[in-house]
């Protein structure tokens, strides 16, 4: 990793070292992504399964899981994953429950009452990716508020495995979080066969979950189509930002630099700190601790665009973090709740020493899906509200309208809509003749 000093640097070094990886939004991937969410309009499950044989070199009769292979994957599992599968559900659960909103009302001039109640979305699509690592974590994310919310159809989509199979813990997780239909398929044709529904998949309204380019792609694509459905969040590449001062651990930093890291080639570590002792001591510590990973690899290659940055302080540290808005950021810092109400923009924030991303990740409580790429300036990781809607009532009085009405005409006046104004005269005229109304 690379070490830069904030102060040094002009300011199109400053917006180099706070870039992200490129993401691909070649013409070529927006088309093919449209062939293909045209051929699952068309063709429906065949489609799905045309694809998958293509791009995932699996070949199904169903596409959905069957009764049988959920009681095989509850089977299959050991009873410490299902504990630890149940401990983050219960946590995930608490924290979301929390969320749920009250309904207001208020009286906004005498006999004008307006309220505000919340609605589940009716019908949710929830995407799991395959990839790299199987995601149990992801379906407690996505299942967990997905029920709490009271959604009635919950749908979940993730690409099968080279023999067919889908990963046990994903099943298991699934049935815990409370969702009995998975369907085997991945990549753009899930999302569109979840926008818009095939033999097998029910269609959706809103679609959920993280994915790679071909995933995104296709989310937007169909979010443009009324008939589509809408998508949850912008993603792009995961990241972590880590601010640490001279009392920091370097080999905590190290590790939460490369649990980031070892997601995918594209992820993207960075470290901001007042110390250059740490930053040094970081360099080494991340060598030491990658050469011991499984994943390595992939670690090494995220690395690349990795960066520490050294600053003068840490108000400067922070102000660098709420100009990158990194998805997830964590604070080593002596005193680490002193700073908080300087942190603007990001997506999910761990703080102190024994807060490691890795806990929100599975199981704090906290939502796992979070918005990337610098989204978090604009808006929030996923949470009970993603999976509800605000529906306002109005209900007037004749007191209400009367004394409204006036204004309201006025104003339909002012904007040439004579229709708009005429359906407050019209019932204002009758109170008149009722005496209600002067
Ligand atoms: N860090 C990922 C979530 C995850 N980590 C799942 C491990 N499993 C995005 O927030
Ligand atoms: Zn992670």
């Amino acid at each position: 990793m690379k070490i830069f000093n904030w102060s040094d640097l002009n300011s199109e070094e400053q917006a180099f070292v706070l870039s992200r990886p490129a993401l691909d939004q070649s013409a070529s991937v927006s088309e093919k992504v449209a062939q293909i969410i045209s051929q699952v309009r068309q063709n429906g499950d065949e489609a799905v399964k045309a694809l998958t044989e293509t791009f995932d070199g699996v070949t199904l009769d169903h596409l959905a899981v069957s009764p049988a292979e959920f009681e095989d994957a509850e089977s299959s599992i050991s009873a410490r994953s299902r504990e630890a599968i149940l401990t983050a559900i219960e946590n995930v659960s608490k924290f979301h429950e929390v969320q749920k909103p009250s309904s207001i009302s208020i009286e906004t001039m005498p006999g004008v009452t307006c309220r505000r109640e919340a609605r589940p979305i009716e019908r949710v699509g929830l995407y799991v990716p395959g990839g790299t690592a199987p995601l149990p974590s992801t379906v407690v994310m996505l299942g967990v508020p997905a029920t709490i919310a009271g959604c009635p159809l919950k749908v979940l989509c993730t690409p099968p495995r080279k023999d067919g199979s889908i990963d046990p813990h994903i099943l298991v997780a699934a049935k815990l979080t409370g969702i009995d239909q998975v369907y085997k398929a991945g990549g753009a044709q899930a999302i569109a066969a979840m926008a818009f529904g095939t033999g097998s998949i029910p269609s959706v309204s809103k679609i959920f979950g993280p994915g790679n380019t071909w995933v995104t792609e296709a989310k937007l694509q169909v979010a443009k189509d009324p008939a589509g459905a809408m998508y949850d969040m912008p993603a792009g590449p995961s990241e972590v930002m880590v601010i640490a001062d001279e009392n920091a651990s370097p080999d905590f930093i190290a590790s939460d630099l490369l649990s980031q890291a070892e997601h995918g080639v594209d992820s993207q570590s960075i470290l901001v700190t007042n110390s250059k002792h740490i930053a040094e001591q970081v360099v080494e510590a991340v060598m030491t601790q990658l050469s011991q990973l499984s994943r390595k690899d992939i670690a090494a290659i995220a690395l690349e665009k990795s960066r520490i940055i050294t600053t003068d302080n840490l108000s400067e540290a922070l102000a660098i973090s709420n100009r990158y808005g990194p998805e997830h950021l964590i604070i080593q810092v002596t005193d680490p709740e002193s700073w908080t109400s300087k942190i603007h923009n990001a997506g999910s924030v761990f703080l102190g020493p024994w807060s490691p991303e890795s806990v929100g990740d599975y199981a704090s409580g906290t939502n796992h899906v979070l918005p990337t790429y610098g989204y978090a300036k604009a808006v929030s990781g996923l949470s009970l509200d993603s999976f509800l809607k605000q529906v306002t009532f109005q209900n007037l009085s004749a007191e209400g309208l009367c004394s409204l009405g006036p204004t309201v005409e006025h104003l339909a006046e002012l904007e040439g809509l004579d229709a708009h104004k005429n359906a407050v005269s019209i019932r204002l005229q009758q109170l008149k003749g009722k005496g209600l109304s002067s």
